[in-house]
């Protein structure tokens, strides 16, 4: 694969907010009980924070994995099975169609019945769990407050103490979720997760450009899914990057005036079609 990969720019982004985000989850972490980690069902590895642990203090996390309905499911089910092998509580989702939301408040449920079998053991009296969400751009996070919030939820009053300017949302009679997601940016310290990122995430265009994307994309699908990328542009023979992406310019008529190929046309198309999931359910971490 990496030999495939021509004139590719090592990503070293890592944005200057972070720092603010992070002193912002550190200050809320106190407040919550457990985290809901979002993660991206097709890069279940690239989508996910390295040093979480550290920052919220191995609190209770349900790893939530969106987009299960656009992945390759073999692959990402390998994944999350190592992930559940190493002790994460695991729900992939689809909310587009929101049916899984139910195992998520059923799971939640659950470890609210252990915080206050445990405060119970102090002598505290029992109260909802406190929920922060917290993953990568673009990985789904306000879908998922959305589909959490419903139309039931009501805001919920000021807590002495601790709200301040936090909001809390109840979204099940024993759950309050905390109102604004966390987003995070993951170090791009492995080139190979930076570039999924690039091409499936909102992240890239800070720090690729389409053409290094676009080729990206074909790279690992020639090495990945070559029955998918021959399918979806009609192509008969795969072998070279630049031929592949010449062909599928052609075949989408991408053209400028005077008859010369548009190729900065054909890179737009595969990256959106990537993006809208038009080339089929692919996966791009491997275990
Ligand atoms: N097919 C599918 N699309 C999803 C799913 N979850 C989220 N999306 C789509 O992914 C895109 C990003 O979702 P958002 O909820 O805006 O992601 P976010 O994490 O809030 O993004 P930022 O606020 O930019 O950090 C939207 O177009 C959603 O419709 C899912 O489970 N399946
Ligand atoms: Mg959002």
């Amino acid at each position: 694969m990496e030999n495939n990969r021509q004139n590719s720019t090592n990503i070293n982004w890592y944005p200057g907010h972070m720092a603010k985000t992070k002193r912002e989850i550190k200050e809320k972490i106190d407040l919550i009980d457990i985290v809901f980690e979002v993660i991206d069902s097709r890069m279940p590895i690239s989508s996910k924070i390295v040093d979480i642990k550290n920052l919220i203090k191995n609190k209770p996390t349900i790893l939530i994995s969106t987009k299960y309905d656009m992945c390759d499911q073999n692959k990402t089910n390998k994944i999350l099975k190592e992930y559940q092998n190493n002790g994460y509580d695991v729900i992939p989702v689809d909310l587009i169609n929101g049916k899984d939301i139910t195992k998520i408040i059923n799971r939640t449920v659950v470890l609210q019945k252990e915080l206050n079998e445990k405060r119970k053991q102090k002598g505290l009296k029992p109260r909802s769990i406190r929920v922060l969400i917290l993953g990568v751009p673009n990985v789904g996070k306000s879908t998922l407050v959305n589909r959490l919030v419903g139309k039931k939820a009501t805001k919920v009053g000021n807590m002495p103490g601790v709200t301040k300017n936090l909001g809390w949302i109840r979204i099940h009679k024993d759950i309050e979720l905390l109102d604004s997601p966390g987003i995070l940016w993951p170090k791009l310290e492995n080139q190979e997760h930076a570039h999924n990122l690039a091409c499936l995430s909102s992240i890239k265009e800070e720090i690729l450009n389409n053409e290094e994307i676009a080729r990206y994309i074909v790279s690992k699908l020639m090495s990945d899914y070559p029955n998918l990328l021959k399918q979806r542009y009609n192509l008969e023979k795969i072998n070279n990057i630049d031929e592949i992406i010449e062909e599928i310019a052609k075949k989408r008529g991408c053209v400028q005036k005077g008859g010369l190929i548009d190729i900065e046309k054909a890179h737009l198309i595969i990256i959106r079609d990537l993006k809208e999931g038009h080339i089929g359910a692919v996966t791009f971490d491997n275990l």
